[in-house]
């Protein structure tokens, strides 16, 4: 296993290679497809389109850049190719929401114009600053290929859309000095302020260490490199999109962007871009020092926590001052298998926005789907003390499966048959692969048959398995894309999962909720503990083809309280 996982991982560090060269010597993190830069026609079947996910009517999409609420309106930009269904052309589309559920899509904001950004407007943020102005922070490609790190100010701030946004003069704000490298220097992060001092991280690599470069500006338009990066691990890669934010440790409520003290924990999250994955750590902060000391436990590098164990992506967080909460976007990250969408016009979907906080552990953040969601929810079936015995499924019917969202506590009687851990299964993704949703446990594997054919020749399982480990049982969270469409070839089909740290010993239950949307599954384990997305391309169970089942496969019987929905489009999606 660990050759072949050394292997992949080369393979893909040689193509990442080779596309660079092809990108005329850009360390650009995307494929380039140029054959394919062109306006393309959107196949009006729409297979595997999303219902009630964030996209553009057509073409790519790729990082939510600058997310942030102003003035009642909620603003997402994010990367976006006008030209075509795959990476390129990069520049800032622009949508506006009340709601966060119908958007309405604007002009772009950042289109390449200058010679600080003339080769693409790469990702970024949003800051708002103590005057109620925002600013936005972004990635240019300059004429010589370099990343430099520009500012834009909107153009009429009584534009209750800020839809013109202006790049000043004194652009570029940040540029690589000489030791640094110049095409592995981007998206500055959302800035923050301490002692009348501004700070943003921006994403680096100094040969395979990641870094976050630290800068400190008075005015925000001059910024100065410090002599000690915020943070940096050996042997990570580059690092995309960089996050730094607190969170309480007192409740769920959002502090300040530039709170710190006894009263936070601050999370540095990393996008990591060799191997296309996010994770983040945990840690205090020293703002006299600007120093960041990643907590004892919290793991920093390859095996670290993430945000979402599944297709997820160049996430970036913002402060949501209505609801006092911090809420965080992600991307499906569609470079592994474009062409399935390529052919229809379109590729790339955001998550949908979850808010974000500290468990009551302190040892792990916690993510739920903004409530706002629930209001496309309509048509509504539960199933009570649904007992499940080994080899049962169970349809939930009465709602649309290919566009729901579901949410199940299990029951699980008694832990005993629960199969022992083997303390070397560290990779839970690993161990997804091999004890599949169908090979027979003890405890498990039961949970959900999501985008399921009729008979079951096409389904995306989301399940839980549980283990009798050192000290207390391991609970293992699947979502299986490999048994996900008939389709053989030119799939992506990852066993994704994540372990969920839970306490079994007094309540042994467990709940599980999915968002399901045609092509997506976005799954939340024990509250938001645990999630993984995964992206599906089913051929038979689409539409009204697509089935939803509960299942066991464990040899001890579940009981499961099952509520879903149908859930409906906004009433509008950037059209
Ligand atoms: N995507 C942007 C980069 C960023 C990467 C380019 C992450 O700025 O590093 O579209 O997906």
């Amino acid at each position: 296993m660990e050759v072949l996982k050394f292997f992949s991982l080369y393979l893909f560090v040689c193509c990442f290679y080779v596309i660079s060269n092809l990108n005329n010597g850009v360390e650009a993190s995307h494929k380039v497809y140029k054959e394919l830069q062109s306006e393309s026609a959107v196949n009006v079947k729409q297979l595997h389109r999303t219902g009630y996910h964030f996209q553009p009517p057509k073409n790519w999409i790729n990082d939510p850049n600058g997310v942030m609420h102003y003035n009642g309106i909620y603003h997402v930009f994010y990367q976006h190719n006008p030209k075509g269904a795959v990476w390129g052309n990069i520049i800032w589309a622009h949508s506006v929401s009340k709601d966060m559920v119908n958007w309405e899509a604007l002009e772009p904001a950042i289109c390449p114009s200058e010679h600080f950004d003339i080769n693409g407007c790469w990702s970024g943020s949003a800051t708002i600053l103590p005057d109620n102005t925002p600013v936005l922070l972004y990635t240019g490609i300059d004429p010589q290929h370099n990343q430099v790190q520009n500012y834009a100010i909107p153009a009429n701030l009584s534009d209750p859309y800020l839809r013109k946004w202006i790049k000043p003069a004194d652009n570029p704000v940040a540029v690589a000095d000489e030791t640094m490298n110049k095409t592995a220097f981007r998206d500055p992060s959302t800035a923050w302020k301490i002692d009348g001092h501004w700070r943003m991280v921006v994403g680096s690599r100094r040969k395979n260490r990641g870094i976050a470069h630290l800068y400190r500006s008075r005015d925000f338009k001059k910024w100065t490199k410090a002599k000690h990066p915020l943070h940096s691990v050996a042997k990570t890669g580059m690092w995309e999109c960089v996050d730094f934010f607190p969170v309480s440790l007192t409740g769920e409520a959002a502090p300040d962007a530039s709170a710190f003290g006894p009263n936070v924990k601050h999370v540095i999250k990393v996008s990591l871009d060799v191997t296309r994955f996010e994770y983040y750590t945990l840690g205090t902060y020293f703002p006299a020092r600007d120093k960041y000391l990643v907590d004892k436990g919290s793991v920093d590098g390859w095996d670290g926590l993430r945000l979402d164990y599944g297709n997820y992506y160049a996430s970036k967080s913002f402060i949501d001052p209505i609801k006092n909460r911090r809420i965080i976007w992600g991307w499906t990250n569609e470079s592994d298998t474009p062409q399935d969408d390529v052919k229809k016009g379109w590729a790339g979907i955001q998550t949908i926005p979850r808010k974000v906080w500290l468990d009551p552990n302190r040892k792990q953040l916690l993510l739920w789907p903004i409530e706002e969601i629930e209001t496309l929810r309509t048509q509504n079936v539960k199933l009570s003390n649904q007992e499940l015995k080994l080899g049962e499924h169970v349809e939930v019917k009465g709602i649309t499966a290919a566009q729901a969202d579901v949410e199940v506590t299990f029951f699980i009687p008694s832990l005993d048959k629960a199969e022992p851990f083997d303390p070397s299964w560290t990779n839970p993704q690993d161990l997804c692969g091999q004890k599949g949703s169908t090979v027979q446990g003890g405890v498990g594997p039961f949970g959900l048959l999501t985008l399921a054919s009729e008979k079951l020749e096409e389904y995306t399982p989301v399940f839980f398995r549980l283990f009798k480990g050192q000290d207390k049982h391991v609970v293992l969270l699947c979502s299986d894309a490999g048994s996900s469409s008939l389709r053989k070839v030119g799939l992506y089909k990852p066993s994704f999962a994540g372990f969920v740290d839970v306490d079994l010993a007094d309540k042994k239950k467990l709940s599980l909720r999915s968002l399901i949307d045609n092509s997506m599954v976005e799954s939340f384990g024990a509250g938001g503990k645990t999630c993984i997305t995964s992206r599906v391309y089913p051929t038979l169970a689409v539409f009204d083809d697509a089935h939803l089942f509960v299942f066991n496969n464990g040899t001890e019987k579940i009981t499961a309280d099952v509520e879903a929905w149908s859930m409906r489009k906004p009433n509008k999606m950037n059209n």
